[in-house]
């Protein structure tokens, strides 16, 4: 096949195209497909209802937390709009998100006319409306968070025959089993899980059942926990009897990752709910220990912490069984995901997963990926130009082989799906 060698000039347009025209995987999101039903969050007033916003649009007010709570969805999203959009300029990245979600949606946001755009989205039909989020965003497979403790979730999956939708790809999520055992351990006994109050051989055995259960049933692609910042492991309690005796076991006898996230502290503000979780730094001890003792298992990590990222590209480059992905929610921010992309590029070359969106609306998709492929995109010219300086002869078809790579090619290949 003829190289098209690229010169310096060349680059930005090669590594512009190549970035905006590839499909992109998204490995980690909380949407779903149209089958699940009000579990799909969509539209403008969901947007706005997003809990990064509500955090930030409560730093403004001095209404009583159960007052907001007590208002509508629609009411809410009035009341962000108007403290966030209006009363303040909008340049935080979630509330630039929103914009630049209406603006490629067509809408004229000079308007800031709240019911023009209500309008847009009211008269859109959720599947239509999910090709063009997909469409947009550049986005051809996502995988969302599966909990089969959600009650509502289990239902689709054990009585509606699961996702429906190809483009939409499931993760088994284990925040339910792993950090509050003490709740798990009577559902998964009503669930006909032969558990035991105490860890004996019968429950770990009863635990791996119940993974190997759903791990078919979903078709998973890995399984997935959020993990304090004291996260440790080994460890005599709960969550370090199922990690070891049930977690990676079944990651290995299904040949899935598994993926920690880790650095969550959860609810330091009560009254936030959702938007109440913080953050802390972790001990990349732990990381370093599981991969090192269980090198025939793969693990996927992505650490809350700022402080935690360059220590986790260093243990990257000290085990092939781990792979970093993400610029994870407080993470995900222009000034640091610029910091810990060029990080990882840096110490690990393209061999890592550099973004997840973390959508929890479906539109988010838009401007998640929207604002990030800039980012990498300038990032990766930068790079090739200094390749170039060196008298490398970078191809297209080598910048375009990067970014398949860094866009999904890397994440397909770590699950073993292609
Ligand atoms: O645990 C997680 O998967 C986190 O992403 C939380 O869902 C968090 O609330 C979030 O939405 N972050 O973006
Ligand atoms: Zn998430």
């Amino acid at each position: 096949m003829r190289q098209h060698l690229v010169d310096e000039t060349a680059i930005d347009n090669i590594v512009t195209q190549a970035v905006s025209g590839t499909k992109i995987t998204d490995i980690h999101t909380h949407i779903y497909s149209a089958n699940f039903g009000p579990l799909l969050l969509w539209g403008i007033d969901e947007l706005l209802d997003y809990h990064y916003l509500v955090a930030e649009t409560m730093r403004w007010s001095d209404m009583p937390y159960d007052q907001f709570w007590a208002m509508s969805k629609h009411e809410q999203a009035d009341y962000v709009w108007k403290t966030l959009f209006i009363e303040h300029s909008p340049i935080s990245e979630s509330c630039r998100g929103v914009l630049t979600t209406l603006d490629a949606f067509g809408l004229d946001t000079s308007t800031r006319n709240l019911a023009e755009y209500r309008a847009f989205f009211d008269q859109e039909k959720v599947g239509d409306h999910i090709d063009r989020v997909f469409e947009l965003a550049g986005v051809e497979s996502v995988v969302m968070t599966n909990d089969p403790f959600d009650l509502s979730e289990r239902e689709v999956w054990e009585s509606k025959g699961g996702v429906q939708d190809p483009r939409f790809h499931a993760a088994l999520r284990l925040d339910g089993l792993l950090n509050s055992w003490e709740k798990a351990m009577p559902l998964l006994k009503k669930w006909g899980y032969n558990v035991e109050g105490q860890f004996t051989d019968q429950t770990y055995s009863e635990v791996r059942r119940f993974l190997a259960d759903w791990i078919n049933r979903m078709n998973a692609l890995y399984m997935a926990v959020s993990l304090p910042p004291d996260f440790a492991f080994p460890e005599d309690s709960s969550r370090g009897r199922l990690l070891e005796h049930c977690v990676i076991p079944a990651a290995r006898e299904a040949g899935i990752p598994f993926a920690l996230m880790i650095g969550v502290k959860k609810l330091v503000n009560l009254e936030l709910r959702l938007a109440g979780d913080s953050v802390g730094k972790s001990d990349i001890n732990v990381v370093e220990y599981l991969c090192a003792e269980y090198p025939d298992v793969r693990f996927m990590v992505t650490m809350l912490s700022r402080e935690n990222q360059h220590e986790l590209c260093i243990a990257a480059r000290k085990f092939r069984n781990l792979m970093v992905f993400g610029c994870w929610w407080f993470l995900n921010n222009p000034s640091l995901i610029e910091e810990i992309s060029k990080m990882r590029f840096e110490l690990l070359g393209m061999s890592f997963i550099p973004q997840h969106s973390d959508a929890r609306v479906l539109d988010q998709l838009v401007y998640k990926w929207s604002h990030s492929r800039k980012i990498i995109a300038d990032m990766l010219s930068d790079y090739y130009k200094k390749l170039a300086a060196t008298g490398w002869k970078i191809t297209e078809e080598e910048i375009r082989r990067d970014v398949s790579d860094l866009f999904g090619g890397n994440f397909w290949r770590f699950v073993q799906r292609r």
